[in-house]
């Protein structure tokens, strides 16, 4: 049984859909980021930035921080969408997406979408990088299946969750065809509904 300490966010539905994806038993431990729960010191024990999400496995006590640290983790542990023969490729890729897709779509969040009109530079150098990462994406997925090959990996499941907030991008996610069949494709897998709905039962995954 795994402890998964986490919120309805991006970062969050990452480890919910690889918990979905492997069939593991999960508890969920809702940390609240409106009220500052993050910082609280027993949570910053087990998460020294006060960052969600983190785990606990239970089975041996161990508690993992950082999300491409924790799908590795899961990867390794189920033998499931971390194939040792692949992994330079899903490395690269993951750590793509934990070095430059998340923390820059995360600042476009910030200022196109909760914060517009305090900062007309953020605002533009933000929405930039966002539609170069969606090009970068597309040009990526025109000559391979998935992310770091033919396989789907724990590279896809860091990724699409930052897809899935293709509304707030304004970027229009149906202009680049091939990043769009690998969204829908992987929207369709019964573990990506469910985790993607997994502190929200109504949730409903965003189409482009
Ligand atoms: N690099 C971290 C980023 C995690 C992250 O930024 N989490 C956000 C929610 S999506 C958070 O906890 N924010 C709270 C805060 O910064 O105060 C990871 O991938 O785990």
């Amino acid at each position: 049984m795994i402890d998964l300490f986490s919120a309805n966010t991006p970062n969050g539905w990452k480890i919910s859909i690889m918990l979905e994806e492997i069939g593991y038993n999960y508890n969920i431990i809702k940390v609240d980021l409106g009220k500052d729960e993050q910082f609280k010191p027993d949570f910053k024990k087990i998460s020294p930035f006060g960052k969600i999400p983190v785990i606990k496995d239970n089975n041996n006590n161990k508690s993992i921080f950082e999300s491409g640290a924790i799908l590795m983790y899961l990867g390794h542990q189920s033998r499931k969408f971390y194939d040792e023969k692949d992994r330079l490729s899903i490395n690269q890729w993951l750590m793509a997406q934990m070095g430059t897709v998340g923390p820059m779509i995360g600042q476009h969040h910030q200022f196109h979408h909760y914060n517009p009109g305090k900062s007309e530079f953020g605002e533009e150098r933000y929405f930039k990088i966002t539609k170069r990462i969606y090009g970068e994406l597309d040009a990526r997925l025109s000559e391979s299946k998935f992310l770091a090959g033919p396989d789907y990996t724990i590279a896809d499941i860091a990724t699409w969750p930052w897809m899935a907030r293709h509304e707030w991008h304004d970027i229009g996610l149906k202009n680049y065809k091939n990043l769009s069949r690998w969204y829908l494709q992987i929207a369709d897998r019964e573990a990506v509904v469910k985790g993607y709905a997994f502190m929200d039962k109504e949730a409903k995954i965003p189409k482009p």
